[in-house]
């Protein structure tokens, strides 16, 4: 049993303290969902093995009550292993492979574009101490210097935000991914736009942004642990003549949207089919 109600999380953060790592992040909330408090050992990308006694070279890693844990996904199914009367974190395997699924979506939608929109934040932000180490591995990732990563970055950011309509969808028809309550598919999703806010020197999505009731919600969650202030403002993207609407107003349409509970919920929809007037309700 976790001893004072307190798990260790080894964090990977920048300069300001505010978590970088989307994988830390979704470690923390799952942390303080299954009610834990978090007793946080700082740090950054360099010395990881030396702060963790050899024991990995990547976070997150928590330690419970002496017992080492690695890799976010297997922390998560840890967690509701050991502590099955808690909060579930993923409460059925479907929630596991459709939340990777989505996850995988959202990185090459969302997190591949910012990525080489805030390369140079990212290193920037990170501690002194990481500079060298965040500039030669990152460049050695994307092939290019992290100038040269960052040029188009205006034409780039207006771009993705259409592409996350799939969320939007979800959202508009469940209070969290997890239903009525969260769980872990919404916080491998936040830690996205976490990852994003600790980096991001301009807005991503913009103010009216449908996902925003969702992410502010969100980052609210356990007393605000979304909401260090390190972490840049990502509402408020400006978009300029010729951009792609950001978002579908109106939301999602047809079956797909709607019940089907008997021939009164489709009769105007049937009529509009059959070119007939809409019957009146
Ligand atoms: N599968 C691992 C991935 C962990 C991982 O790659 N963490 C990155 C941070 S996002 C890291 O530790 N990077 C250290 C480095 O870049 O040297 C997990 O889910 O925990």
């Amino acid at each position: 049993m976790a001893k004072d109600n307190k798990i260790t999380i080894y964090d990977l953060a920048l300069a300001s303290g505010a978590t970088i790592s989307p994988f830390v992040w979704a470690t923390k909330y799952a942390i303080a969902h299954k009610g834990f408090e978090l007793d946080i050992v700082p740090g950054g990308f360099s010395g990881i093995p030396e702060r963790t006694g050899g024991v990995t070279e990547r976070l997150p890693a928590i330690v419970d009550d002496g017992k080492w844990v690695l890799d976010s996904w297997l922390i998560a199914e840890y967690l509701d292993e050991t502590y099955p009367d808690r909060p579930t974190l993923i409460p059925h395997p479907s929630v596991k492979a459709l939340t990777q699924g989505m996850e995988a979506w959202l990185w090459s939608a969302a997190i591949s574009p910012w990525m080489t929109c805030f390369i140079k934040q990212y290193r920037d932000r990170s501690l002194p101490v990481d500079h060298d180490y965040v500039t030669t591995s990152r460049e050695r990732m994307f092939g290019r210097k992290i100038e040269d990563i960052i040029v188009g970055r205006e034409d780039r950011l207006p771009l993705v935000p259409p592409t996350l309509q799939l969320m939007r969808n979800v959202l508009a028809e469940n209070k969290w991914f997890g239903g009525d309550t969260p769980n872990y598919a919404d916080y491998r999703l936040l830690a996205v736009f976490l990852f994003t806010a600790s980096v991001a020197d301009t807005p991503v999505l913009t103010e009216d942004d449908p996902l925003r009731d969702w992410i502010d919600r969100g980052f609210d969650l356990y007393g605000g642990l979304g909401r260090h202030p390190g972490l840049s403002p990502i509402f408020g993207l400006q978009l300029r003549e010729g951009d792609p609407e950001p978002f579908v107003k109106g939301g999602a349409k047809g079956g797909l949207a709607s019940r089907n509970t008997g021939p009164q919920s489709t009769a105007a929809e049937t009529a509009r089919l059959k070119g007939e007037t809409a019957p009146a309700n």
